[in-house]
Formats: structure tokens, C-alpha cells, sequence
């Protein structure tokens, strides 16, 4: 599918990184990124994550998705866990899903960057402590709780690039999930900065 234009795009994307890229890093990391761009509940990896609400029992959007693909016990066992807070995020099973394990994250109602940063930070050390090695994300808050695109895209980058920086041994890829043509030409134009191919 390719990205038709629309005039709401930002004609220029030229935020920096605000990470220190270890440059002597960066083949090994580029390496473990890619953008695919369609639904996530069709990937098979180690773990994808739900962009879910604090209730933890469902909802619209990717939620609803990743719900009714993955089937009633899913729900079941979210509703062990007794909810979770904006910027945590909580591991389940799949089940029916390809994906082995849902990393359910609840994103912020508004531009709150501390706690969209906690939702990418806390599902990769979830990561790490499960030994999951493949992950997929979703355009997290971007939806239904209104994160701009361009800015939650350079936080999911960051956030990524600063685990990757310290446990890139840990992780065969790291998959940025994009539903919406705008955001894969998000992603395509910020990556590079992030993950720099030498
Ligand atoms: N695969 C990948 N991405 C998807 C899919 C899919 N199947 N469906 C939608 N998206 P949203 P939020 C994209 O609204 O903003 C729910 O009701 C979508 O285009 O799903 O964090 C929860 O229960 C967007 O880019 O999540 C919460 O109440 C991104 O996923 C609330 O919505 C996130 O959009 C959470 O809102």
C-alpha cells in the first residue's frame, strides 16, 4: 500500500534525537528494526503489544482487534490482573493469536510524554524479563486518546533505541506496527535518525 498524500502531514520532519547514539552500535541496531505496515494481530513474534485501557477489559481500536482475534480467554486471564495504570503494562498470553504473548500497555488520555514513554519502557523490560526476543508495537495513544503522531513517534523511537543501546543482545527485532499511511511516512522519515544504518 503506498502513501497517497495528505496535507496534514508535517512537510518537514526535523526533530533531533535527544539520545546519544553510540555510533559503534549502530549496525548491529538497525539491524533489528522494521516498519510493517498493516494489522497486528497477523504477526507472529515472541509478543505484541495492546495499546489496552486501565481497565484491561477491552475496547475499541487495537484492543478490540487483538480481542476478538486472540478469543474470550484472553479477557479472562486480563481480568486476573486487576487492571493497570497509564504507563505500565502487564503480559499475558496469546492464545489463539499468532503472537505468543500480549504486552498490554495503557497509553495517556493527551500529550503526556512521561507516561507514553513508561508504556514503551516498561513492555521492553517486560521483554527483557520474560525473554521474549521479538516484539511488535502499535502506534500507542495515537488513536482514540489523541497522542500527535510525529511527537509519540520520536518517543517510541527513543525509547527503543535507549533499551536496544544497553540490551541489543537480548532482542532479535523490534517491530513498529503502523495502521495509518501517515504514520508509516512518519516512521520512515525518523527511524534513519534513530537507527542509522552505519
Ligand atoms: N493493528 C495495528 N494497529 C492498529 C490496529 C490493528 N489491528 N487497529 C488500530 N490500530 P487506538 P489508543 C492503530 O485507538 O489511542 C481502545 O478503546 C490505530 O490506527 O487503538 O492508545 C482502548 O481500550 C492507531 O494508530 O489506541 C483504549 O480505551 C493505534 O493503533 C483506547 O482505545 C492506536 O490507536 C486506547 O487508545
Amino acid at each position: 500500500k503506498e502513501y497517497s498524500g495528505n496535507s496534514q502531514l508535517p512537510k518537514k520532519i526535523d526533530t533531533l534525537p535527544d539520545v546519544n547514539l553510540d555510533n559503534s552500535k549502530n549496525a548491529v541496531l538497525a539491524d533489528k528494526i522494521s516498519i510493517f505496515e498493516g494489522d497486528i494481530t497477523t504477526l507472529q513474534v515472541d509478543a505484541i503489544v495492546n495499546a489496552a485501557n486501565s481497565s484491561l477489559r477491552g475496547g475499541g481500536g487495537v484492543d478490540g482487534a487483538i480481542h476478538r482475534k486472540a478469543g474470550p480467554e484472553l479477557l479472562k486471564e486480563c481480568i486476573t490482573l486487576n487492571g493497570c495504570a497509564a504507563g505500565e503494562a502487564k503480559v499475558t498470553k496469546g492464545y489463539k493469536l499468532p503472537a505468543k504473548h500480549v504486552i498490554h500497555t495503557v497509553g495517556p488520555y493527551g500529550e503526556k510524554t512521561n507516561i507514553l514513554q513508561g508504556c514503551y519502557k516498561n513492555s521492553l523490560d517486560i521483554m527483557l524479563d520474560v525473554k521474549l526476543r521479538t516484539i511488535a508495537f502499535p502506534c500507542i495513544a495515537t488513536g482514540i486518546y489523541g497522542y500527535p503522531n510525529l511527537p509519540a513517534a520520536h518517543v517510541a523511537s527513543r525509547e527503543v533505541r535507549k533499551h536496544l543501546e544497553k540490551n541489543h543482545d537480548a532482542v532479535d527485532r523490534v517491530i513498529f506496527c503502523v495502521f495509518l499511511p501517515e504514520d508509516k511516512v512518519i516512521y520512515e522519515g525518523i527511524l534513519q535518525s534513530y537507527f542509522p544504518t552505519q
